[in-house]
């Protein structure tokens, strides 16, 4: 099955990515903290070696934030300094910068004591489509002065703001694609990443269902009384009749509802990957 999963000028980004990967000391890798495994990019993560990495789990006020700790455990492990963020949330620019410098002192003095202490740290914003990149980098401007700054050797028309002192940050986000399977792309699915005309919507809702009433039973049975013995059918009608609608089965209409559902928090935070898989 050949699914164009992503706009062609999305897929042209890589080589550009990893030219601007060149430019900076520290990468910002967004993930979305309800799919914090479908939502990486481990190509990347390889292009990448040599500069300090923070990995950014957006959106935590979707995500099933106990969970989500296990997630944490295993990129700490892994040797990624991580935060939790809602990249609406102005408070969160703080913990970036503190979170950043605290990395930079270990690089600084290890370049200081070859005498090469760098002054201006450069920085990038990675994720894939949807993740929450502009609005972390609009968070960002909204609480610094935007400071255009030009580096010497960087010839290509790209603008930096001023993060704080001396980290400054690229204002256009790398956009990654994921690495896609086809679970993977059912997971981006749900969460919005992939548009929701790509894969079949009965897929996508037969996933989502699945995998809830293995993991979040409770949550289905008191938003629409839907237990593991139903079929399908009963599934989407039940979701169907939550919303007080009448008469045959509008399965394209449920797909709206149930979808709107769970990215607006009506099931509570949910992480749609599985660590062990
Ligand atoms: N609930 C929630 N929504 C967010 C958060 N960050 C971004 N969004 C929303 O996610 C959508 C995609 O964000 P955007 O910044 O355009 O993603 P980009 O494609 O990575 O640049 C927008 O509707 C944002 O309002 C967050 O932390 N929490
Ligand atoms: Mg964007």
């Amino acid at each position: 099955m050949a699914i164009n999963w992503y706009p062609g000028h999305m897929a042209k980004g890589v080589r550009e990515i990893k030219e601007s990967i060149k430019l900076v000391d520290i990468i910002y890798y967004m993930l979305d903290a309800r799919a914090p495994i479908s939502s990486m990019n481990y190509d990347i993560l390889d292009a990448s070696r040599g500069k300090k990495i923070i990995l950014l789990f957006n959106k935590v006020d979707l995500s099933d934030r106990s969970e989500l700790k296990k997630y944490i455990k295993y990129y700490s492990d892994m040797g990624y300094p991580c935060l939790e963020i809602d990249a609406k949330n102005i408070k969160i620019v703080k913990d970036i910068i503190n979170l950043s410098k605290k990395i930079l002192l270990e690089k600084n003095l290890k370049l200081e004591s070859r005498g090469l202490k760098e002054k201006e740290i450069k920085s990038i914003v990675l994720g894939i489509p949807n993740v929450g990149k502009s609005t972390l980098i609009n968070t960002i401007s909204k609480k610094r002065i935007m400071e255009v700054k030009n580096f010497p050797g960087v010839t290509r028309n790209i603008s930096w703001s001023k993060l704080s002192e001396d980290i400054f940050l690229l204002d256009t986000p790398g956009v990654l694609l994921p690495k896609l399977d086809e679970k993977t792309g059912l997971v981006l699915s749900i969460i919005g990443s992939i548009k929701d005309s790509i894969l079949p919507e009965m897929e996508v809702m037969k996933f989502a269902l699945s995998f809830l009433l293995k993991k979040y039973p409770l949550r289905l049975k008191e938003k629409y009384n839907i237990v593991s013995g139903d079929t399908i059918d009963t599934m989407l009608e039940k979701i169907y009749k939550s919303r007080n609608l009448q008469g045959e089965v509008d399965y394209s209409r449920v797909f709206v509802i149930f979808l709107k559902d769970i990215r607006d928090y009506k099931l509570g935070g949910l992480i749609f990957d599985d660590l062990e898989r």
